[in-house]
């Protein structure tokens, strides 16, 4: 082990996605204490519309406190984000694909950072196992104001069996339908506005840390 929360994405994980604008205006860093508090395993910086500058500067003081707190960090769309902030890893979505193929997103983070990518379909699915990814997320499975569409359950069961990595779900995920996904065999879940959105973060995220611990078996 390098010291640092990298490939070891086997168990059960929350992965809440932060991004501050479906958030209710507190500042990334506060979420993001308050999350930690709460248990929460994987934080992924998302802003979208911040200048480098900005994305570096957040990007550092998110990548120190979760090194100091043991939770994996990921840098959305940018390698070169993740390599020069040193995190543990980065998040590409199929998009992102067009400017960096995984193998040039590995080259660029190494093989010891953490390589997540997006599917949407039990087709894209499956050609992304073949992929040198260390996590796979596949939604977005209810409605979600953050995309126009949602696939639904119906492929869950499936795309959990013929994983090779580790499977994240994601898109509208909630307190009332967390227990369908668990009973499909879930075992992480990825979200942003159920918990950026919650009054009280850290009570939230660890409601869905027991209920993710406790499992489909409750
Ligand atoms: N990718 C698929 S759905 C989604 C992303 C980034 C958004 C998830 O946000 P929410 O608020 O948990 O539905
Ligand atoms: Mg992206």
């Amino acid at each position: 082990m390098n010291g640092r929360n990298t490939r070891d994405l086997t168990d059960r994980h929350l992965y809440l996605v932060l991004t501050e604008e479906y958030g209710t205006g507190r500042p990334l860093m506060s979420v993001a204490e308050e999350a930690i508090a709460g248990g929460v395993d994987i934080l992924q910086m998302r802003e979208k519309s911040r200048p480098r500058s900005d994305l570096l500067q957040l990007g550092s003081g998110l990548a120190a406190l979760c090194r100091k707190s043991g939770v994996t960090f990921i840098v959305n769309d940018d390698p070169f984000l993740a390599a020069e902030l040193d995190a543990d890893g980065v998040h590409l979505g199929q998009e992102d694909l067009q400017t960096y193929s995984v193998d040039t997103a590995r080259k660029i983070i190494g093989k010891d950072r953490i390589l997540g990518l997006s599917t949407h379909s039990l087709e894209q699915f499956r050609r992304a196992c073949e992929l040198d990814a260390d996590y796979l997320a596949f939604g977005p499975i209810f409605p979600t104001r953050t995309k126009d569409y949602s696939i639904g359950t119906g492929d869950v069961a499936e795309v959990l069996r013929i994983a090779s990595t580790p499977v994240v779900l994601i898109g509208g995920v909630n307190t009332s339908n967390l227990d369908l996904l668990l009973s499909e065999g879930a075992s992480s879940v990825a979200l942003i506005r159920d918990i950026m959105q919650a009054e009280d973060v850290a009570s939230r995220t660890r409601w869905y840390k027991d209920r993710l611990k406790k499992g489909a078996g409750r």
